[in-house]
This record gives C-alpha cells, structure tokens and sequence, in this order.
C-alpha cells in the first residue's frame, strides 16, 4: 500500500484556502481516496485555546511566547499526521509552519526575524507539496473588509506577503507550487487537482519515513 501524501494549502487572509481545501476533501471521498483535513491553528486543545483568545485580542502573549504556542499546537499532531500517512491517509493542512513563520517574523520585532522563527518547526513532517494561493493585495480587498482578529490588517497583510516571498526564494522554496487565486474558483480547483496528480511523479510515495523540516 502506497503511503497518503501531505498536502498544505498556504496564503493570505481571503486567498480561499479553506474552500480549496474543503473542495479537494470532497474530491477525494469521491473517489473513495482515505483522506483527513487539519488546520493550524487547531483551535479545540488547551494550547489552541490560548492562540484562539490571543488572536481575539482577550489576552496578550509576548512575540516569541505566542510563535512557540503555535509551534506547540502543530508538534502536539505530529504523531496523529504521521500514522495516518502511515495508514495511507493523505492529510490536507490548512496553513502550516510557513505561516508560523511569515506572521511572527511580519511583527519585526529585532528578536524574532524568520530564522529563529523557523528553529522550532525544524523536525516536523515536511509537506510532499505546499500549495500557496497567491491574491494580491487588491484582489483581497475585493473579496471583502477584513476581520476582526488580530493580524487581519493592510500593513500586517503586505508583511507577511512580502515574506512569503523570500520563504519561497529559500531553499524552502523548493516545495511551492504558486496558483494564481485571483481565477475562478473552479479553475484554481482543477490547477490543484493538476499539482495534486503531479506529486507521485516527484515524490517517492513508497518512502516512508517522511522527510522532516
Ligand atoms: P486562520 O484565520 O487560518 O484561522 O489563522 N498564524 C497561523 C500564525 O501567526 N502562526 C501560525 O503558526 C499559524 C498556523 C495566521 C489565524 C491566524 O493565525 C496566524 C492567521
């Protein structure tokens, strides 16, 4: 039996990731292919549960304290991810580590830039492919005002695609495939469904155990 694969789904805000996601889960039980989605942050366990009141704005973390919650929040799946891979289950994750990154080194605090940002995520199950929904700033706008919670501003926005940028100009690049997200929603669908076919012919499927951050 051939392992699952691990997909992530990176972006903005209003890139429509969670739709993208929630649509491939649906092609994927269509096919009757075993399938499990996951987002970070998981908002239901203990650590979530501060991230959730955090970016609510009900509580106040320090910069590096709030980046390692996050970072706790996904080792606290690691082992769950790794057994359904095992299992021949792919995992869909809404946002990963990339985003754990961009959006703590976004704040610019002189402390936290995106290599120390990356030192606690280094171990974790490296994605067969991260699929990055890329909206620019006034296609964002137009899908609608921001939100309530904390990094959902302009400034924050254009931070954190500005270091997406340089994410993907890293070696960790490597793993990225960009879609436009600005198209149709079924066009995005169907250029997922392209890069999704496509990980087999790059990645070893057979080989287990994953690779690691
Ligand atoms: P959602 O709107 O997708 O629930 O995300 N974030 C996310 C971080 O700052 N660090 C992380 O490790 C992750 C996974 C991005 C809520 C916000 O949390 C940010 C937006």
């Amino acid at each position: 039996m051939a392992r699952g694969k691990l997909v992530v789904f990176e972006g903005l805000d209003r890139a429509g990731k969670t739709t993208q996601c929630m649509r491939l889960v649906e092609t994927f039980k269509r096919r009757a292919e075993p399938v499990r989605l996951i987002r970070f942050p998981d908002r239901s366990t203990a650590t979530g549960k501060a991230i959730d009141a955090y970016l609510k704005g009900e509580s106040e973390q320090e910069d590096h304290v709030i980046h390692l919650l996050f970072s706790i929040n996904r080792w606290e799946k690691v082992a769950s991810i790794e057994a359904d891979i095992q299992a021949g289950i792919t995992v869909i994750i809404d946002r990963y580590y990339y985003s754990g990154c961009v959006y703590s080194a976004a704040k610019d605090n002189p402390t936290l830039d995106l290599s120390w940002a990356r030192h606690p995520e280094v171990g974790l199950p490296r994605p067969d492919i991260c699929i990055f929904l890329d909206i620019s700033a006034e296609d964002a706008a137009r899908r609608g005002s921001f939100g309530e919670e904390k990094y959902e501003t302009r400034k924050m926005q254009e931070r954190v695609r500005q270091l997406f940028g340089v994410l993907q100009s890293s070696p960790e690049g490597e793993d990225f495939v960009k879609i436009d997200a600005g198209a149709s929603l079924e066009s995005v669908e169907e250029r997922i469904l392209e890069v999704i076919a496509a990980i087999d012919a790059h990645v070893d499927i057979e080989d287990l155990p994953l690779r690691r951050v």
